[in-house]
């Protein structure tokens, strides 16, 4: 750690302000990272108290389980309505936000990103029940738009007055044949954070419409992406090389998607994994009940995109696919290298700390990696151990009450559409090119021993770390921008990219060298004052007058 405190004393500074008992919870939330054994021939973590409830009274960054559901994994697919059935803030707060881009191919495909459906419940309606609104505003959806599927949405009162989205849906799918319509009990409740909402949306979708269409999109190297949201743009830059590879991407899940992709994305030989925690669930199932084989890939930072390609060629194993993939990565690299040049220089040495959702705070560090940055400390606001520690500890995960609550299907072999891609022995000779089929190693394995991981972080905690690391660059979301922001250290919002974008792929990269160069070397942060720093607070003291 290149700052003079330890990460053992940062995290004592940390703890030290809590009640005894909160202290205990929050102290298996913050290890500091070691390299404790090794599995398989890579370094393993230390076990991280992960996925449980915040404690109530704590500035957490997190979000809700509909938050999830409707804003994570669905929200990105175009032409699906998603109705929002609760008040209309649930519904204002998931539309957009997040800066999920969308382009249909023709100008006549139907595109609803653009709409916020809600069924604007008042207070009447968790008086009397809200179903009658849900039915109407279904009805209404369907004569405006046509679309050939239209999903529920619950939030946290739909739940609380027991309003039955599911009975609904039935009726309303028995009225009009034509569309698939679909619910989510996705309150905002129903998991201690957005995470159980992924798991919700995951097994809806898969059992709903996974393996109802048969939308075969031409190519001999057919893959979904699954975990890939297009943020700024980020699966355009994908397409486009996935494109000059000569891959055909059946369907992303779900950046910039269509309903008919989702259908038949049963029918590829693949499935790539982008973000492992909101998306696990679908490969597992896809492969269980298809045999579609899945591996884990990256397409944040050059170097990981390289890879993550070649991966894909061995997968194939094709020498055409491999000799397209390597042309195509050495045309893409010298414009890399050559951005790498200007920034590295002036960002070399600087300090990252990284707290988002799932998956970015690992993600991320292969582009600070890329400009010669070290990320001193990194966690998740809702990740699960096997995000952090590795896939190899799944069984030993216990499953609490708040786990329990959220359904686990139970999958079969499709009798009819199931078929292996992978013998043992391809699986063998896969894993001695590096694929780890089915395979996740982690953050901690690849973060630096010393480094300070924190689960869950909160403003608190937030402060001790600017105050003790003074890292060049804190990347976070929007409500953490602007408080640190007045403590002088930039903020880098790496959900929406703050306006900016794409930072996957190879150009991605080189927007992203650019933009942290022109972060982390700005001094207006380091000259704007807070107004309290300027003028001296007002100090005053009680007095009685007899
Ligand atoms: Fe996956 Fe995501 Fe993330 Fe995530 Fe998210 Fe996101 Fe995120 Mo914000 S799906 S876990 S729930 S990579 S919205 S695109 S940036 S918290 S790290």
């Amino acid at each position: 750690m290149s700052s003079k405190i330890s990460a053992e004393e940062l995290k004592q500074e940390m703890l030290k302000k809590y009640p005894a008992k909160v202290a205990r919870k929050r102290e298996k939330q913050i290890i500091v990272n070691r390299h404790v054994g090794e599995f398989e021939g890579r370094p393993t973590a230390p076990p991280i108290a992960v996925n449980s409830r915040t404690i109530p009274g704590i500035l957490s960054m997190r979000g809700c389980a509909y938050a999830g559901c409707k804003g994570v994994v669905l929200g990105p697919t175009r032409d699906i309505v998603h109705i929002v059935h609760g008040p209309i803030g649930c519904s204002y707060y998931a539309w957009l936000t997040r800066r999920n881009q969308t382009r249909p191919e023709r100008e006549t495909d139907p595109n609803y990103m653009t709409y916020c459906f809600s069924t604007d419940m008042q207070e009447q309606d968790i008086i009397y029940g809200g179903e009658k609104k849900l039915r109407k505003a279904i009805e209404e959806a369907i004569a405006i738009f046509h679309p050939k599927a239209l999903d529920i949405f619950s939030t946290c009162p739909v739940g609380l007055i027991g309003d039955d989205v599911h009975a609904v849906a039935r009726e309303m799918e028995a009225k009009y044949p034509d569309v698939n319509i679909f619910a989510f009990s996705c309150e905002g409740y129903k998991g201690v954070s957005q995470s159980a909402g992924h798991h919700i949306a995951n097994n809806k979708v898969f059992t709903d419409v996974v393996g109802l269409g048969d939308m075969r999109k031409p190519g001999k190297f057919r893959m979904n992406l699954l975990g890939e949201y297009n943020i700024g743009g980020d699966s355009f830059e994908l397409d486009r090389i996935f494109a000059k590879c000569g891959l055909t991407l059946q369907a992303t899940f779900s950046g910039n998607s269509t309903y008919e992709e989702f259908a038949s994305s049963h029918t590829v030989d693949l499935n790539l994994v982008m973000c492992h925690r909101s998306i696990n669930y679908m490969a597992d199932m896809m492969e269980k009940k298809y045999g579609i084989p899945w591996f884990k890939v990256n397409f944040i930072g050059a170097a990981a995109t390289a890879k993550s390609l070649r991966h894909i060629a061995a997968y194939y194993d094709d020498p055409e696919l491999t000799a397209r993939v390597e042309a195509v990565i050495a045309e893409e690299m010298p414009a890399v290298l050559a951005a790498q040049a200007r920034h590295r220089p002036r960002c070399e040495g600087k300090t990252a700390v990284m707290f988002l959702g799932g998956s970015r705070a690992h993600h991320y560090q292969d582009l600070f990696k890329e400009l010669g940055m070290d990320t001193v400390s990194a966690g998740y606001e809702f990740a699960h151990r096997d995000d952090y520690e590795g896939r190899h500890v799944l069984p030993t995960i216990k499953v609490d009450a708040d786990s329990r609550n959220i359904e686990e299907l139970t999958v079969l072999p499709d009798p009819e559409q199931y078929r292996e891609r992978l013998s043992a022995e391809d699986k063998a000779a896969l894993k001695g090119k590096g694929i780890l089929m089915n395979g996740y190693e982690g953050l901690m394995p690849e973060m630096a021993e010393g480094a300070l991981i924190i689960d869950d972080l909160n403003h608190h905690e937030a402060e001790v770390l600017i105050d003790k690391l003074k890292p060049a660059l804190f990347c976070a979301g929007i409500k953490e921008k602007y408080v640190i922001q007045k403590s002088g250290v930039p903020l880098k919002q790496l959900h929406n990219y703050d306006y900016s974008g794409p930072y996957a792929g190879f150009q991605g990269a080189v927007n992203f060298y650019q933009e942290i160069d022109r972060m982390v070397n700005a001094t207006p942060f380091t000259l704007v004052k807070a107004p309290w720093q300027e003028s001296p607070e007002l100090n005053a003291a009680y007095a009685w007058v007899g």
